[in-house]
């Protein structure tokens, strides 16, 4: 997994040859999402087996979901990859040329580079899921505009790199200061569009858990997942996760970017949901992701062998409680039996799970249900919100038995 700096510099040669790299694909390979114009073609990039192209400018790409079922960790070459400005990745990025600057409400600005970070600071490592406020979103009935993606665009990697907190209390926060906004080396094609900024208040930056990256399951960031230095909020959607990461800045006022103030929020109610089809009053920028699982092993429509014991596993994962317990069900949700559960990475990280089931001959609806440490459980009816975010209603998975 591992990629030599020579292989890498190579790659950086922008969205040109990305797009061109994409072009030359998989000849004509297509996937069939399971929702009205799910056809995607699969595309090659750099550093990334054959991936599920939703765009091509920004490369939008989502992880084949057979992927999920081969361990707790995603790697790094089929990691999904979000981006919104349409000359993203960046050009010219380089770990050893690359800066950070921490400024504003500070006493002392700091410009660092890659290997300030990693000699004067101490080294953390966490498994987090990384995940888009949209996974899920081609399957919200009634359907809603925005990527439609399936559930590929999640994933949990072992990150390693520092704390924020220690930056912040190198830099001095000032007691002024209220938020903190983080940009990357990705700018907008035009003016008149906003820059790709996000922001935390400063108590949520200091949390123990967040952190900047530098690595990601034992390699250097791939390029598309943010080299060569990403932020991570455990816990929260992916949107946070800004890449490629340049600038943080100390605000003593709300943060008043585009990408807080106007885009990624949910209705601000319990839910995070309206009505179906009706807009939102009052929202509130997206904030923990909520709590959900997945079969892994066995895809709606499949046939699955009568009257034997067969293996059910899948991941859970929620917003940094942790999974109490996955229950599954053979009979579209009447009775429930607990599923074992496997490793503990941390809470933050994919939880897998499995157990056996016997089915008789016919037809059966399978499902899994998660419950989070917090006490949340999954809902077995979805509830709706215009951008289709925070999608986490069990899901069916029809199989028959013969
Ligand atoms: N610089 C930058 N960082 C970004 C984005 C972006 O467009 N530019 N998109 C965000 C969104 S919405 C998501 S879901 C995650 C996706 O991370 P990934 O591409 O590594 O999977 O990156 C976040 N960080
Ligand atoms: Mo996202």
């Amino acid at each position: 997994m591992q990629t030599s700096t020579a292989h890498r510099r190579g790659v950086l040669t922008g969205a040109a040859a990305l797009v061109a790299a994409s072009a030359a694909q998989a000849a004509g390979e297509t996937v069939s999402l399971p929702f009205a114009n799910g056809e995607r073609p699969m595309g090659v990039y750099p550093e990334k087996r054959p991936m599920i192209v939703l765009t091509q400018r920004p490369p939008q790409l989502e992880t084949p979901f057979e992927v999920f079922d081969h361990g707790a960790f995603t790697p790094n070459d089929a990691f999904f990859v979000r981006y919104h400005l349409s000359g993203a990745p960046p050009r010219g990025l380089n770990a050893a040329t690359h800066r950070l600057k921490i400024g504003g409400a500070v006493e002392t600005p700091l410009d660092l580079g890659m290997d300030d970070l990693r000699r004067n600071f101490p080294v953390v490592e966490m498994a987090a899921v990384n995940q888009c406020s949209g996974n899920g979103r081609g399957f919200s009935s009634p359907r809603v505009a925005g990527g439609q993606l399936g559930n590929g665009a999640m994933g949990s990697a072992l990150w390693r790199g520092v704390r924020l907190r220690a930056l912040l209390d190198k830099a001095g926060v000032k007691a002024s200061a209220k938020a903190v906004e983080f940009n990357g080396a990705d700018v907008p094609p035009m003016k008149a569009i906003p820059d790709f900024i996000k922001a935390l208040s400063v108590e949520h930056a200091r949390q123990d858990e967040v952190m900047l990256a530098y690595e990601m399951n034992g390699a250097p960031l791939p390029l598309l997942n943010g080299y060569p230095l990403r932020l991570i909020v455990p816990g929260y959607y992916g949107t946070y996760w800004v890449k490629h990461l340049t600038d943080i800045t100390l605000l003593e006022q709300e943060s008043q970017s585009y990408f807080m103030q106007k885009a990624y929020r949910v209705p601000d109610n319990d839910c995070a949901c309206t009505p179906a089809g009706q807009p939102a009053t009052q929202t509130r920028p997206i904030g923990k992701l909520n709590v959900r699982s997945f079969i892994t092993n066995v895809q709606d429509g499949q046939k699955i062998g009568a009257g034997r014991r067969v293996a059910l596993r899948g991941i859970a994962f929620d917003g940094g409680s942790g999974i109490a317990g996955v229950e599954v069900s053979t009979d579209g949700g009447k009775a429930w039996t607990p599923a074992g559960l496997g490793q503990d990475h941390g809470p933050y990280g994919f939880r897998e799970w499995s157990t056996q089931v016997a089915l008789g001959q016919g037809d059966h609806v399978l499902m899994a249900r998660a419950r989070s440490k917090a006490g949340e459980v999954q809902p077995m009816t979805q509830t709706w919100n215009p951008p289709g975010y925070m999608r986490n209603v069990v899901d069916p998975v029809r199989v028959v038995a013969a």
